[in-house]
């Protein structure tokens, strides 16, 4: 069976398995995470397949908690305690993962979720609500996959959510297969418990351009989008080095490089991509002094405007004394 559509990889992974729950409603929770390396353009956009591979630190207890139960007929979407219109965005994407895993037309699902971290601020809810969504399918249907397998289908539902299976530091490795059965997350192998990372807010409003529209144009339209594969090879490999040798500097600046360097490919897309606010420019000139004046902090920033510091357990009381509104996280699994 050629594999290539997002209904061909299920059946595929699912050939043993049946779609009959085997509990009457499952739990699940999966952690947000934060890309060191980023994951910026698919090469194929159906199967959300990556043009590189990205690294990730996962984000502990900031993240989705999903409570899964058939519901007769039709879907029942909650938002942190609220039922949500079946017109919303976020139900008609949740609706759309959930096709994939029907038992069969008739069959409905009540899905009731429960994110830790502000939806669509660029604080990668959706990459732990589909992590948390295919757990909680693996558990109704009893079907014991693997967390490789798990990851592979978390990222049909959005790329970067394949990173939240795992907590730590986790790697998405492209693949080269056209079915993609080689891309999935693994966890990188490195423990280091020192590594903090400080969300810094700037707006919790949700984002008026997805990452998913934002990552097309920027592919289809930025002339600096050619030399980031490249960029992501090289930051890459200084990151999984940095992360061996326990170097933060060293891990910190290509973090802070690779995250730039992406802003600034998408600021180069017709028309641009800014996230960036006044603010988010604030902060990072802040920490851009901080850090001259010896404080070991870098920066990292996603699809919003909101500035991620990265930074060392000692100096936890510096970092949150130097920037207002700050939530400091203590990823967990490293
Ligand atoms: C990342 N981002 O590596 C990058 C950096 C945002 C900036 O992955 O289209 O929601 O669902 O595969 O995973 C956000 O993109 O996009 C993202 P889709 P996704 O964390």
């Amino acid at each position: 069976m050629t594999i290539q559509t997002p209904t061909d990889v299920v059946r595929h992974l699912l050939r043993d398995r049946t779609r009959i729950p085997v509990v009457a409603q499952a739990q699940a929770y999966a952690p947000a995470n934060i890309a060191l390396c980023k994951y910026w353009g698919k090469r194929d956009e159906r199967l959300n397949l990556p043009v590189t591979s990205s690294l990730s630190l996962a984000l502990g207890s900031l993240g989705s908690s999903v409570v899964l139960a058939p519901n007769p007929a039709h879907d029942v979407v909650t938002l942190n305690g609220q039922e949500l219109p079946p017109d919303s965005a976020f139900v008609t994407r949740a609706t759309a993962f959930l096709d994939l895993f029907r038992p069969g037309p008739g069959f409905g699902f009540r899905l009731e979720a429960c994110n830790t971290i502000p939806t669509a601020a660029g604080f990668a809810s959706s990459a732990s609500g589909f992590a948390a969504v295919v757990r909680a399918l693996d558990a109704l249907f009893g079907w014991q996959l693997r967390d490789r397998e798990l990851s592979i289908l978390a990222r049909l539902g959005s790329g970067s959510a394949c990173r939240s299976i795992f907590p730590g530091l986790v790697e998405w490795q492209a693949g080269v297969a056209p079915d993609g059965m080689d891309s999935f997350a693994v966890p990188v192998g490195v423990e280091w418990p020192e590594l903090r990372i400080a969300l810094v807010l700037v707006s919790v409003r949700e984002k008026e351009l997805s990452s998913r529209v934002a990552m097309k144009r920027t592919v289809d339209t930025s002339p600096l989008y050619a030399s980031w594969p490249a960029t992501v090879a090289r930051d890459l490999a200084d990151i999984k080095a940095g992360l061996k040798a326990r170097d933060f500097a060293r891990v910190g600046a290509a973090a802070e490089r690779n995250a730039l360097t992406m802003h600034a490919t998408m600021l180069a897309a017709v028309p641009p991509v800014l996230y960036w606010q006044p603010d988010s420019v604030r902060i990072l000139q802040r920490l851009w002094s901080l850090r001259s004046g010896g404080l070991a902090v870098y920066g990292t920033m996603d699809a919003g405007p909101n500035v991620k510091v990265l930074y060392e357990a000692r100096d936890e009381a510096r970092v949150l004394e130097s920037f207002a509104d700050v939530q400091l996280v203590r990823p967990s699994g490293i």
